[in-house]
C-alpha cells in the first residue's frame, strides 16, 4: 500500500522542508522526527520543534531562485521567502509573481542595474527580459500601443521600500522607450520636465525621517500622455495628502522639507542677505529635529540641481526668488515667540510677541509685504462674529498665538506646494489631445505605528481601497484563466479575501467611522470623546462582519481599533475633529489676503488654498473625493503592480529579515493573490507535465503514446485519482488542492517502488 503524503501530516526523516521560526521567518530545515502533530527539525546543527502546520514542503526551484514564482507549482510562504531570499543574496532584487513585480530594496547601488547601456539592452530584449522595472515598463508601453488601453503602474510598499526610486526608473525608461519609438514633435520641453520634475518634487515634498532619508511626505500619481504613435505629448501630476504638519514640527532625528535646508545652505550671498538666512541653525522650525544634515547628501549641490530643474519645469529665476522669499517668510514666522503681556494676570494673561522676536516679526512682515503691526495683531487675536453682523476681537493666550502662527505657516506651505504642482502641470500640458496615458502611482503604504492618528486613518483608508481594487483585479484574472481553459468558475469565492466589510466600517452611510466623525464636525458641540462614544454605540447597528472588525481599546478610553486587511491598528481619537476640520480662522486668511495685495506671487499662490476652505468641507470629504477620483481613473486602465519590500529596518545592504519581508508580502496583497489562486485550483499542470512525471515507467510510456489530454486522463484514471479532485481544462489539468496532487506523486512513487523520501524529492523537482 502506498503511503499517503499530505502537506501537513506526513513527514519522513531526512526530508527537506521549511519551518516557520518566529524570529527568522521560514527556514530551510531537515525533518528529524515526528511526534504527533509536532515535528522535530534540524537547521544545520540547531534542533527545534515546530507544529506540523508550520512546516512546508521544500522547493528545489525556490532554492535556485527562479524569476517567476508562479513557476513554483506549490506556491506557499516558505518557498516564496526562500526564493526571494536566494535571489536577493545574488543581488537579483526583482522577481515576478505572475504579473506582479516584487522589488526588494538593496540599499546599495547594484552595478549596471540602471545604466543607459542596461536600458538599451531592455529596449532590445522585449518580452524575453529578466524581471526588472524596465521590463515591466517596456511591457506596459507595448500593451498600451497594441491594445489602445490606458495603463497604470501601481507602486506600493511601506516607507523606505523603494517606491519613489522605482517610479523614477519607470519614468526614465518610458521616456527612452517613447523616444526610440517615435520622435518628439517639438515636445522636448515636456520630456525634459518629466525627467526633471523629480528633484523639484522631492525638494518640496520629501524629508528625512527615521525610516527614510528621502521620505515622500505626499502621494502622487504621474500620468505620462502619448499620441497614437507612442510619442510623449504631455504629462500630469496629482498629489495626495501632503504632510503639512512637518513644516512646523519634526521629531528628533528628522528634518522638515529638504528645500528649507537646501535654500539656507545653498543660497547666494545676496539671497542670504536679502532673506536674512545667516543663522539658519537658529530657525525654530529647522532646529526642532536637531538634525541639519543627511548622510551622503550635499544640500548645496542639491540646491543647484533643484534650481536648474525648476528652470526646466518652467519656473523662471524670478519666480524662484519669490518662492524662496515665501519659504524664508515661513522660517522667520516660526521664530516669532509670544510671552504673557506684562502685568497681565488672570483674565488678561494673553500673549504678545516677545521683545526678542521683533526682528523676526519685521522680516517676516517685509517678506510677506504686510505691516508688522497687523501681522502681530492677526497672530495674537481672533475676530469673532457677534449678533447682527457685528464683529469683535478677543485676545489669544500664548499657546493659541503659537498655534495661529503654525497654522499660517502650514497653510502657506501647502498652498505653495499646490501652486508648484499646478505650475509644473502647466508646463507639461499637452498641446494636442493625447490618445493614451500611462499612470504611475507612488503612494504611501499601509501604516501602523505605536501611536496612530487621523493621518494614519486616511492613509490606511486609501490602502484599503487600493487593496480592494487589487483583489478584484486578481480575482478577475483567475476567472479569465479558468474561462480560457474552458472551466466553470463557481469554485471561486471572493469573500475569503475581500475587504469590503472594513471599507463598510470606515465609510458606510449613515453609520461608519467617517460618517460619525463628519457628524461631530458639523455640530457646534461636537467632540472627539462624543465621536468615540457614538462609535461604540453604532457598532451594534452595523452588520456583524463589519462590527467584528472594530473595537474600543480596554482601559484606554480614547483609543479604538480597526482590523485592517494588513493587521490591526489602534487609533487615538483625540485630535480627530480638529484635524478633520483643519480650520484657518479669518484673521490668518486676512494676513494672506493682505500679502496678496502687495505681492503678485502670493496672489497667485493664494488661489491654491486648500479646497477645504473654499468649499467649506473637511479633510476626509476632500480626500475621499480624491481617492474616488483615483479609483475611477485606475478602473479605466490595465493595472500593473509593483510591490516594493524593505529587507530590514536599518537601511543596511545585504541584510534579509524573513519575518519583516513576509509581513510586507502580506500587507501588499501578494499572499492574498496566491490565496485567490488556491481558492479555486491550487495546482495546475499541463498535460505534458503530468505525463513527464511518470517518466519511463509503464504508465508513463502509455501516457506518452496516447499523448495530451488522453494520455493524462489514462494516468489519472489508472492511479485512481478521486475524480472530484481535479478537472480538465483545454491544456492543463487543475487540482483542487495540494493533497490531491500529492496523491498523484504518491502513486507515482508506489509504481516506481521508491521510498517516500524520493517522493518528496519529486515534490521539489516539480
Ligand atoms: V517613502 O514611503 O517615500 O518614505 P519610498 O519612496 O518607498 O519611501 P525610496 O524610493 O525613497 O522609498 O527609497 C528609500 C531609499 O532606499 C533610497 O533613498 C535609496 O537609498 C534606497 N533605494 C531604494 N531603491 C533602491 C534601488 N533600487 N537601488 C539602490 C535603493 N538603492
Ligand atoms: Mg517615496
Amino acid at each position: 500500500m502506498s503511503r499517503k503524503i499530505t502537506v501537513e501530516n506526513s513527514w519522513v526523516e531526512g526530508a527537506p522542508a521549511y519551518a516557520l521560526d518566529e524570529k527568522r521567518g521560514w527556514l530551510r530545515v531537515r525533518v528529524a522526527s515526528v511526534a504527533g502533530d509536532k515535528v522535530n527539525v534540524k537547521d544545520g546543527k540547531r534542533k527545534f520543534t515546530v507544529k506540523a502546520k508550520d512546516l512546508q514542503l521544500s522547493s528545489e526551484k525556490a532554492l535556485k531562485g527562479i524569476e517567476d514564482m508562479i513557476g513554483l507549482d506549490i506556491l506557499h510562504e516558505g518557498a516564496i521567502q526562500n526564493n526571494v531570499e536566494v535571489r536577493y543574496g545574488k543581488k537579483q532584487i526583482y522577481t515576478y509573481v505572475g504579473t506582479i513585480l516584487v522589488s526588494i530594496n538593496p540599499y546599495e547601488d547594484i552595478p549596471n542595474l540602471y545604466t543607459e547601456e542596461t536600458i538599451k539592452q531592455f529596449l532590445l530584449k522585449g518580452a524575453n527580459a529578466p524581471p526588472h522595472l524596465y521590463a515591466v515598463s517596456d511591457n506596459v508601453y507595448n500593451q498600451m500601443l497594441s491594445t489602445g488601453k490606458d495603463q497604470s503602474m501601481l507602486i506600493s510598499g511601506e516607507s523606505g521600500a523603494g517606491k519613489t526610486e522605482a517610479t523614477k526608473h519607470c519614468l526614465r525608461y518610458l521616456t527612452h522607450k517613447a523616444t526610440e519609438n517615435a520622435s518628439f514633435d517639438g515636445s522636448n520641453l515636456i520630456k525634459q520636465c518629466i525627467v526633471d520634475v523629480n528633484p523639484v518634487l522631492e525638494a518640496f515634498g520629501n524629508a528625512k525621517t527615521k525610516r527614510n532619508n528621502n521620505s515622500s511626505r505626499f502621494g502622487k500619481l504621474f500620468q505620462v500622455q502619448f499620441d497614437g504613435n507612442g510619442a510623449i505629448v504631455g504629462g500630469n501630476l496629482i498629489s495626495y495628502l501632503l504632510e503639512k504638519s512637518r513644516v512646523v514640527k519634526t521629531s528628533k532625528g528628522e528634518r522638515g522639507y529638504h528645500i528649507f535646508y537646501q535654500l539656507c545652505k545653498g543660497a547666494s550671498k545676496e539671497q542670504v542677505e536679502a532673506l536674512s538666512l545667516e543663522d539658519y541653525k537658529e530657525f525654530n522650525y529647522l532646529k526642532k529635529g536637531e538634525c541639519f544634515d543627511v548622510d551622503d547628501v550635499d544640500d548645496v549641490e542639491e540646491f543647484k540641481k533643484v534650481c536648474a530643474s525648476m528652470l526646466k519645469c518652467g519656473i523662471q529665476e524670478e519666480t524662484q526668488s519669490k518662492m524662496f522669499a515665501a519659504l524664508a517668510a515661513i522660517l522667520h514666522l516660526g521664530n516669532i515667540q509670544f510671552e504673557e503681556k506684562e502685568g497681565g494676570t488672570g483674565e488678561n494673561d494673553y500673549g504678545v510677541v516677545s521683545s526678542s522676536s521683533t526682528k523676526s516679526l519685521n522680516v517676516a512682515a517685509i517678506l510677506l509685504g504686510i505691516n508688522p503691526k497687523v501681522l502681530q495683531e492677526s497672530l495674537s487675536q481672533r475676530t469673532m462674529g457677534g449678533g447682527r453682523g457685528s464683529v469683535y476681537k478677543i485676545p489669544l493666550q500664548c499657546k493659541s498665538c503659537m498655534d495661529s502662527r503654525d497654522a499660517l505657516c502650514k497653510e502657506m506651505y501647502s498652498m505653495l506646494f499646490a501652486w508648484l504642482i499646478h505650475t509644473i502641470n502647466a508646463t507639461m500640458a499637452s498641446k494636442s489631445t493625447p490618445k493614451n496615458f500611462i499612470a504611475v502611482l507612488d503612494i504611501f503604504g499601509f501604516e501602523v505605528f505605536e501611536q496612530n492618528s487621523f493621518e494614519q486613518l486616511c492613509i490606511n483608508y486609501a490602502n484599503e481601497v487600493l487593496h480592494q481594487q487589487f483583489i478584484h483585479h486578481y480575482f478577475k484574472l483567475e476567472q479569465e484563466e479558468y474561462a480560457t481553459e474552458g472551466l466553470n468558475v463557481e469554485v471561486l469565492q471572493i469573500d475569503q479575501v475581500d475587504n469590503k466589510p472594513v471599507l463598510q466600517l470606515m465609510t458606510a452611510k449613515p453609520v461608519s467611522v467617517f460618517a460619525l466623525l463628519e457628524e461631530q464636525c458639523q455640530i457646534a458641540r461636537g467632540s472627539d470623546e462624543i465621536f468615540i462614544d457614538r462609535f461604540t454605540e453604532c457598532l451594534t447597528k452595523m452588520d456583524e462582519k463589519s462590527s467584528s472588525l472594530a473595537s474600543r481599546v480596554k482601559r484606554q478610553p480614547t483609543l479604538f481599533a480597526i482590523k485592517h486587511f494588513a493587521g490591526e491598528v489602534k487609533y487615538e481619537a483625540i485630535g480627530f475633529i480638529e484635524k478633520n476640520k483643519d480650520p484657518l480662522h479669518i484673521d490668518l486668511q486676512n494676513v494672506m489676503n493682505m500679502s496678496a495685495k502687495k505681492n503678485k506671487f502670493m496672489a497667485e499662490v493664494l488661489k491654491f488654498g486648500t479646497t477645504n476652505r473654499k468649499m467649506n468641507t473637511t479633510v476626509i470629504r476632500t480626500f475621499q473625493k480624491q481617492v474616488n477620483g483615483l479609483m475611477e481613473l485606475l478602473d479605466k486602465t490595465e493595472p500593473n503592480y509593483v510591490r516594493c519590500i524593505k529587507p530590514n529596518e536599518r537601511k543596511a545592504a545585504q541584510q534579509f529579515e524573513g519575518p519583516l519581508v513576509l509581513s510586507q508580502m502580506r500587507y501588499s496583497g501578494l499572499l492574498d493573490s496566491i490565496r485567490i489562486r488556491q481558492a479555486g485550483y491550487a495546482v495546475r499542470r499541463t498535460f505534458e507535465d503530468i505525463i513527464e512525471l511518470f517518466g519511463n515507467s509503464k504508465l508513463g510510456r502509455a501516457g506518452k503514446a496516447e499523448g495530451g489530454r488522453q494520455g493524462c486522463l489514462t494516468i489519472l484514471q489508472t492511479t485512481m485519482m478521486d475524480q472530484s479532485s481535479y478537472v480538465f481544462g483545454k491544456t492543463k489539468v487543475f487540482f483542487k488542492n495540494v493533497d490531491s496532487y500529492a496523491h498523484l506523486l504518491n502513486e507515482m512513487a508506489a509504481i516506481e517502488h521508491n521510498a517516500a523520501v524520493k517522493v518528496q524529492a519529486m515534490w521539489r523537482q516539480s
